[in-house]
């Protein structure tokens, strides 16, 4: 388990602590980094404002308390009507449920030098003094004596919150600080009307690859993690040219990849008709020890792998197997890669799947062909774009995790492209048209710039023979 606040975590914990406002949230102490020890705890927290304390415990469990009040050494409670205890996750499953102080305030926190976190009278008191590691995890020395005290559990126990222990895998304080939407958008803002909207489809829907290439459509490649969005994306960009939601492929929720074969599919311009100059190639999704594999991800790139190819992991793609495309022309090949991460949850992504990512680029880069990362489900990264797509590019959330993907991917801001994709929606909406609409145009836009290298070394080459029959 991952022992850090996701995505989905803050935006349940800024919820509960104001509807109406977005927050930041900064790591102060980690057990596991920091040493579970009261004294370090109160010279990293102490006088820091709000704070919100997690535990992860052996059980998958993730659990802990906000409070609006800065922590003290001084041996006593602080009053504080705003402080709360919750539950995150239980046995590993979401199971978000807050628990509400009962007392207007009072005893909500007490600050001892010699004691960890500690809320209520005492309702979770966290550790006292020093912990060590007992292998895995913490074995906290706290406890949970005045359950229901000062905090309202709901009818919850000590089991179906914290398991009946306190052996925890970490333990985190955050500080909280209020944020507003930003005064600048972190990229160029758009004038979201209808006529942008048609625009951008007409320009979408005219596309034409550079002439002299003897090419009718481009290859945009998705790849990425197991439930990242890849299919929903194709299908999000079908249903605006169909001009309804259609789930023509296979999209949702599975262990391992629910798109198991390979596929190159058109966009028609609506209902029957003709296909656009594109293609969007939809694949089976990473994993940590099995999905797409970097051999494969070489015989994609370059155009050998057939339509409708089943990607089996125990049979590996040779050249011997049925439908190998053995002398793929450019029309074959792929033409911009897109990256697909889910970025409510690409803050955890586990690290054998960046290091597989990292691997894909290389052979990417190698081969001079674009990338971009398409950044999916930003509906679940900040409540404000939820509730209006518009503010996609005010959102300081947003900003935050296009930031940090930009720097774990190499990639400008600019080739980060956000997206929130149909999935439960019956209508379109003109908002959602456009983000997906201009991530469209702009992985064209770096297709273009791999063609015009690609006709460079076309006409150079033709060039040199001149040079030599002379
Ligand atoms: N809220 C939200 N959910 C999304 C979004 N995009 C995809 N989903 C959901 O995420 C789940 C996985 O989406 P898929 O499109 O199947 O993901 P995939 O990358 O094709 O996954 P595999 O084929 O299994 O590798 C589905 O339940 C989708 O409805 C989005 O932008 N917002
Ligand atoms: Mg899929």
């Amino acid at each position: 388990m991952a022992t850090e606040l996701t995505q989905i975590h803050k935006n349940h914990l800024s919820r509960w602590i104001s509807s109406s406002k977005k927050h930041k949230y900064t790591l102060l102490y980690k057990i596991s980094r920091d040493g579970c020890c009261s004294t370090t705890f109160h010279s990293f927290c102490d006088n820091k404002g709000p704070t919100v304390t997690i535990l992860y415990n052996t059980n998958n469990s993730v659990y802990g308390g906000y409070t609006a009040v800065s922590w003290n050494s001084n041996g006593a409670y602080a009053i504080d009507a705003k402080a709360f205890l919750f539950r995150l996750e239980y046995n590993g499953s979401n199971q978000p449920m807050k628990f509400p102080i009962k007392t207007n305030g009072t005893n909500a926190i007490y600050g001892h030098a010699s004691y960890g976190p500690t809320f209520g009278g005492h309702d979770l008191h966290s550790f006292a003094n020093t912990v060590n590691k007992s292998g895995t995890y913490f074995p906290l020395n706290g406890n949970v004596n005045g359950w229901g005290v000062t905090y309202d559990f709901q009818g919850q126990n000590y089991n179906s919150v914290m398991n009946g222990n306190l052996q925890v895998l970490d333990l985190e304080v955050y500080s909280v600080e209020e944020q507003e939407l930003l005064q600048k958008p972190w990229i160029q803002d758009v004038e979201w009307s209808s006529k942008l909207e048609e625009d951008i489809k007409d320009k979408v829907a005219m596309y034409k690859p550079l002439p002299g290439l003897d090419l009718k459509q481009v290859r945009i490649l998705l790849v990425g993690q197991v439930g990242a969005g890849k299919s929903s994306y194709f299908n999000t960009i079908n249903s605006i040219f169909r001009g309804h939601i259609s789930g023509q492929a296979n999209a949702g929720s599975a262990e391992h990849s629910l798109t198991t074969t390979y596929r190159v599919y058109q966009v028609r311009d609506g209902y029957a008709g003709k296909p656009l100059n594109f293609r969007l190639c939809d694949t089976r999704g990473l994993e940590e020890d099995q999905g797409l594999d970097d051999h494969e991800v070489g015989y994609l790139l370059d155009g050998h792998v057939p339509d409708r190819y089943k990607f089996n992991p125990a049979v590996p793609l040779t050249p011997d197997t049925i439908g190998f495309v053995k002398n793929p022309k450019l029309a074959d090949r792929i033409h911009c890669v897109v990256f697909v991460l889910d970025g409510s949850t690409v803050d955890v992504t586990p690290d054998k799947v960046m290091e597989r990512i990292k691997s894909m680029q290389m052979r990417m880069n190698q081969r001079g062909i674009p990338q971009v990362v398409l950044l999916t489900k930003i509906d679940r990264i900040c409540a404000e774009v939820s509730d209006d797509i518009r503010r996609v590019f005010f959102s300081p959330a947003m900003k935050e995790c296009v930031d940090r993907v930009a720097t774990v991917m190499g990639l400008p801001r600019s080739h980060i492209l956000p997206v929130k994709n149909y999935e439960s929606e019956v209508e379109l909406d003109q908002n959602t048209n456009i983000l997906s609409l201009l991530s469209l145009r702009r992985m064209l836009h770096f297709v273009d710039d791999f063609l015009y290298n690609k006709l460079d070394e076309m006409e150079d080459a033709k060039a040199q023979q001149n040079v030599i029959k002379e």
